[in-house]
This record gives structure tokens, sequence and C-alpha cells, in this order.
């Protein structure tokens, strides 16, 4: 799928809005100081990483955990920011139900969603540095615009498939595959301005979930979704439970591939670094043969790499 040379294009999203915790958001730089760039060169590898992915024109953007002289802010003002020698307007942005920060997860999305689509359009492979994992809303738009029979691997300790009806947090990082399958309660402004569902049930299959709420769990079921948790890995081992996995999503390894990697599928003393941390996690090798042996398939055509703190 992908042009030779084979070219990846990094996006950088330095975003901690769809949840609460501070530090996810400093991850993209920290991954990138700490030399991703000449690691994926000396793979082989074509690497555009222009910068990062700025959210300063978004006016709901929330001050970011860099700035250290960053202005407090309250829940419901305008303010303004100094940033740049730029003042950029603060708008509030209250809840929409459930829903937090929707109108900022929203308008962030819709911009990854943007670069990600362009740079798959380049046959290249965009490979998405969160952040939080609300960013897949946009990642997997923006994979499924170029390539609409992708199928996504979701490695998490987490499903993410709360509604806005059925969020028990209101934290958008909770709800994002939802979204992408278009759920009950998922048709809502300002989503619905940009955003239509791109993903089928059967399109999906997770690995290393073990931590969902009651919720989740009834949706998984009523959708048929096709799930692997730490269960699985322990009873197949993990060659097989991905070798299974791409049998169900890509029976044939012939359609595209989407891997959306959330670290916190890591156990916690591989990957401490991670804002929501769940034992019994996968192992550093279980986590790396993972990403080797789809990278072996030919088919992956995007990457994410999500919520490290
Ligand atoms: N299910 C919980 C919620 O909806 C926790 C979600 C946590 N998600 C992540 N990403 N950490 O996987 O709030
Ligand atoms: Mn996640
Ligand atoms: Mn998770
Ligand atoms: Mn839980």
């Amino acid at each position: 799928f992908l042009k030779e040379p084979a070219t990846v294009g990094i996006v950088g999203c330095p975003f901690s809005g769809g949840q609460k915790r501070a530090g996810v958001d400093l991850a993209p730089n920290k991954l990138i100081e700490a030399g991703l760039v000449d690691q994926l060169s000396s793979l082989g590898w074509n690497v555009h990483y222009e910068s990062q992915q700025s959210y300063i024109d978004i006016p709901y953007n929330p001050i970011p955990t860099s700035s250290p002289s960053a202005p407090s802010k309250t829940e419901g003002t305008v303010e303004t920011q100094q940033d740049r020698g730029e003042v950029v307007q603060r708008l509030p942005d209250p809840d929409i139900g459930l829903m937090k920060k929707p109108r900022l997860v929203s308008a962030v999305n819709e911009k990854v969603a943007k670069q990600v689509g362009e740079i798959a359009e380049k046959g290249w492979l965009p490979l998405t540095l969160g952040g939080d994992h609300s960013l897949a809303m946009g990642t997997v738009a923006g994979t499924k615009s170029k390539y609409p029979d992708a199928c996504l691997i979701w490695v998490d300790a987490h499903a993410d498939i709360n509604t806005p009806l059925t969020t028990e947090s209101g934290n958008l990082h909770g709800c994002p595959v939802s979204f992408l399958l278009g759920l009950e309660g998922c048709d809502v402004a300002p989503f619905n301005e940009w955003l239509s569902p791109c993903l089928k049930p059967e399109e999906i299959v997770y690995i290393g979930l073990r931590d969902i709420d009651d919720g989740e769990k009834k949706i998984l079921r009523e959708n048929g979704i096709k799930a692997y948790t730490m269960h699985h890995v322990d009873k197949y081992g993990i060659g097989k439970v991905v070798e299974m996995a791409l049998d169900y999503v890509n029976p044939n390894r012939e359609k595209p591939v989407h891997l959306s990697f959330d670290v916190d599928a890591l156990d916690p003393t591989v990957a401490p670094s991670t804002g929501t941390p769940v034992r019994g996690g996968l192992t550093f090798r279980e986590g790396h043969y993972i990403t080797e042996a789809l990278a072996e398939t030919g088919c992956l055509v995007s990457v994410d790499i999500m919520r490290i703190s």
C-alpha cells in the first residue's frame, strides 16, 4: 500500500484535552528528543518530521503543560494567552451532556484527521505521536479517508468505546471508538460537523484489554466486536493472538491496517509513564511482537502511539 521507498510522516500531537491529567502532551517532543527520527532512518525509512502539530489557533486550546508561565485557567471564562507574541482568545468550553471539553477535542481531531489524511494521500505512513487516545478519532478518520477498507487493530488495556451517553467519567479519551463506529449518541455537535461514521464493527479487533466499564461490555457484546483480552494472551500466547486477530479483520492479508497502540496496554512495570496504569499487562516483548508481526504483513498503513506521559 505504501509508496516505495517507504516514507514515514510523523504527526506530533501534544494534546491532553481528552482526559484530566497533564503530561501526556509532552510525549511527542520527548520521543523526538530521544532520537526517534534517527532510529527510524537507521531502519531504512525516509522520515518527514516538520514540526509538532500546533493547536494554538484553536480558541479552546488549553494552556500547555510545557509553558510554566501559563496563567491558570478557570472553567467557563474568556481568557487571552500570550504565545509567540500573538494574543489568542480563549473561549469557554462547557460540558455538552456528559462530555468534557467537547469543542476542544473535536477541533483538535478535525485537524489531526486532515493531517493524517494528507500524509496517507502521499503514499506515506502517518505515525501519530499522542497525546491522549481521543486523538484516534482523527487518526482513524484520516486513514479511512485514503483507505476506506482499512481495518483497525486497537492495542490497549481499555476499550475506549464509551459513548456520550454511557461515559462515567465524561473524558473523551474513553470514547473514540464509538464515534468512529457512529454508535447511538455520537451523532452530536460539534463532532458531527466533520466526522461521519467510518468504521464497521467487524473492522476492529482489540488486543490487551483488561479494564472495561460495564456499559462498554454491553456495547462490545451487542455489536459483536472481537476482543482478545489479557486472558487470551495468557491462554494462547501473543503469537497466536496476533494471528487470530489478523485472521478475523484481515483474513487474506489484503486490507490496509491501522494500528492504534495505547502504551497503557503494556504492563505498568514496563511502561509506568502513563496516566491510567492497569496491572497485568503485556510484557516488553509481547508489545514489540505485535508491532513486528503487523509490520511483517506489509499491510500497515498508519500507526498511533498514544498516551505516554
Ligand atoms: N473507561 C474509562 C472512561 O471512559 C477509562 C478510559 C481510559 N482510557 C484510556 N485510554 N486510558 O485507553 O473514562
Ligand atoms: Mn486508549
Ligand atoms: Mn488505555
Ligand atoms: Mn475502569
